[in-house]
């Protein structure tokens, strides 16, 4: 995987079997530049490193996190604990339960301290990476310049689809 310098989006995962979704935000950053650090820290497995990670994340530069995981998912509730970053949660389809379980222990979260979730697996790994972007074009012109291009070149795939269908 390629590692970028000076990231400024942290993706977490859980699990380096949650890699193939979650290397697809890494990818929608890519789409427009942005740089980001994509790391295995689990909630339960590595707790002190995912903190540690979390704490120090806004002195290192970083401006928004993704933390994604599957089953029992605290990761995302975990990190926004030990940070005043925007944290985006991603649940994932890890078990019997299909991404429901992950999807309630991520979007459940208390008040004061919040986790915005997406979608479950990879639309919400797409999503989350969409979504940081957006975040960070509030104060980047350049950056909002290429959402809105993403934008039309999305809905002419979708008009093209619909013309071809009606040929
Ligand atoms: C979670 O448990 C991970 O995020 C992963 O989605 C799930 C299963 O992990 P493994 O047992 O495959 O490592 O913590």
């Amino acid at each position: 995987m390629q590692k970028d310098s000076n990231p400024v989006v942290g993706i977490l995962m859980g699990s380096a079997s949650d890699i193939d979704v979650m290397k697809i935000s890494k990818e929608t950053l890519a789409e427009f530049g942005v740089n980001s650090e994509i790391r295995v820290l689990s909630a339960h497995r590595t707790p002190d490193e995912a903190i540690a990670w979390a704490k120090s994340a806004e002195d290192r530069g970083f401006k928004v996190v993704i933390a994604a995981a599957g089953m029992a998912a605290h990761l995302a509730g975990v990190v926004a604990a030990n940070t005043n970053l925007p944290v985006l949660g991603v649940p994932l389809d890890g078990g019997m339960l299909s991404g429901l379980d992950s999807l309630l222990s991520t979007v459940q979260m208390p008040k004061g301290t919040p986790v915005g979730t997406v979608a479950v697996g990879k639309s919400g790994a797409i999503n989350a990476g969409l979504l940081a972007v957006r975040i960070l074009a509030v104060s980047d012109s350049e950056l909002r310049a290429k959402l809105v291009e993403y934008k039309n070149n999305k809905r002419d795939e979708s008009l093209a689809a619909d013309s071809k269908l009606n040929q």
